[in-house]
């Protein structure tokens, strides 16, 4: 008979291949190595860190699924997954800074670009030389994309872009900026640009103040009449779909994501319960105690299972946009459920930056509402169940 594992409790590791398994371990070694000794002051600071890429693309963690010929690993959804879940297990921020690279700057490139743009900019990103970021939200277009209001005028042969989007993963240091907006010249259609740092009229300016994703920098995107060429069109994506094919992919990613930040708190809450006396006995010894591991044990293996099933459908090409929102959904709202309850079994310690419980709970908040929030996922598989659009 097989003996319970409490840490993998479905034997997820025997799914994996040897290559999905040499990348996780070495993506769990940069994590442990390099990201955690310095997240808690990082979080603290809200220290901007741009010369984590290059570090994340010697680690082979960045364009995971990308083909090598491009600079990437070649390697498959539940690879990326795992890479995703990994840096999470240490901060969300981490995990965002990379998955924005991968699935929002690198996959439309790879996905939509022309030859050129694919040689210019894949390796550098690949390798972290470049830095990326995802301009779709505006400050009055957030889950409604559709509303944008950026736009970009014929200009000769080129296009003149407008618009202000916010709340970006990256935007203030970043190199090159893949941004969506209403093209005039595409009867109004939305398209994707490729713009690059020092363009006339485009600047990024950080937001400060975030109490959540402190150790990623988020800012806005100004375009003022920025002019570029012909060759900065993203030629292979017209109309939402555009957008919403990366949206897929990272919404993929912070489903494993989720469940590494959660694995830790659970991992923590378990040790804090061993360790801590009340009453002469251990905190873990009480059943209330022993129910809410129970509970967390279950949600995280439920979890990692589910986002398993939906990377191999994606490696076999066979998903549906709308699994991702299960799994995108349920594992955040799970991993948020777990990060408050570990606070909460931490006691007073619960709320240091010490013990790390409250700043994966404080993350989850935002990882809850981006790429989709919680309520817009149930809405988009509410419309799926009863063929009724709800937005
Ligand atoms: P809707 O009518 O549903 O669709 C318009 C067109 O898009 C197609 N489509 C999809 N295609 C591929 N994958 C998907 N998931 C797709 N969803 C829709 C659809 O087939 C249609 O195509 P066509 O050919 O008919 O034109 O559009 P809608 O305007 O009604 O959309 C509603 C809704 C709620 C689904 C959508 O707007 C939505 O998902 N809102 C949430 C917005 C969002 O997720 N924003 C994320 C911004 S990026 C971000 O947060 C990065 S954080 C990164 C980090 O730091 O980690
Ligand atoms: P709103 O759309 O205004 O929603 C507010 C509330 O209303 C939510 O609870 C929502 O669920 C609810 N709601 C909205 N519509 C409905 C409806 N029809 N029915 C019921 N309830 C509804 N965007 C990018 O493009 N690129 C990035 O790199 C990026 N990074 C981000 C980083 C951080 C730290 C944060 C916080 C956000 C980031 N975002 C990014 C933006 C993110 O995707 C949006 O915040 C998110 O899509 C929600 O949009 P909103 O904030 O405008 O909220």
């Amino acid at each position: 008979m097989t003996v319970f594992d409490w840490a993998d409790p479905f034997t997820l590791d025997d799914q994996l291949s040897e290559e999905e398994r040499m990348i996780r371990d070495a993506a769990h070694g940069f994590a442990q190595d390099v990201l955690q000794p310095r997240v808690i002051a990082a979080y603290r600071d809200e220290v901007d860190a741009p010369e984590l890429f290059p570090l994340m693309g010697q680690a082979g963690l960045l364009g995971v699924t990308v083909p090598p010929e491009f600079g990437g690993a070649g390697a498959s959804y539940v690879a990326y997954g795992l890479v995703a879940r990994e840096i999470e297990r240490v901060d969300s921020g981490y995990r965002s800074m990379a998955s924005v690279q991968s699935s929002l700057v690198m996959y439309p490139i790879h996905a939509y670009g022309s030859d050129e743009q694919k040689a210019r900019y894949l390796p550098g990103l690949a390798s972290g030389a470049l830095i990326g970021c995802f301009g779709l939200t505006e400050p009055d277009a957030g889950s409604d994309p559709g509303s944008m209001r950026t736009v970009a005028r014929k200009d000769g042969d080129g296009f003149k872009l407008s618009g202000t989007k916010t709340w970006i993963s990256n935007s203030p240091f970043a190199d090159v900026f893949v941004v969506w907006a209403k093209s005039e010249a595409h009867g109004g259609k939305i398209r994707g640009f490729v713009l690059d740092k020092g363009m006339k009229g485009l600047s990024a300016p950080k937001i400060e103040g975030k109490l959540s994703l402190r150790a990623s920098t988020t800012g806005e995107i100004v375009m003022d009449e920025v002019a570029v060429g012909a060759e900065a069109l993203l030629p292979g994506a017209e109309g939402l779909k555009g957008p919403f094919g990366c949206l897929n992919r990272a919404r993929y990613g912070i489903s494993w994501g989720s469940m590494g930040a959660a694995e830790f708190c659970f991992a923590a809450a378990r040790s804090y319960g061993l360790e801590r006396k009340q009453f002469g006995k251990p905190l873990a010894g009480n059943q209330l105690y022993q129910k809410k591991l129970a509970d967390m044990a279950t949600e995280i293996t439920l979890g990692l299972q589910a986002s398993m099933r939906v990377g191999r459908l994606m490696d076999e090409g066979r998903f549906a946009p709308e699994m991702v929102s299960l799994v995108k959904r349920n594992n955040v709202g799970k991993a948020l459920e777990i990060a408050r309850a570990a606070r909460d079994m931490h006691g007073g310690n619960g709320i240091s930056e010490e013990y790390q419980v409250i700043r994966h709970m404080l993350n989850l908040e935002t990882v809850n509402t981006y790429e989709g929030t919680h309520d817009v996922h149930a809405l988009i598989l509410g419309r799926a169940i009863t063929g009724i659009a709800a937005f």
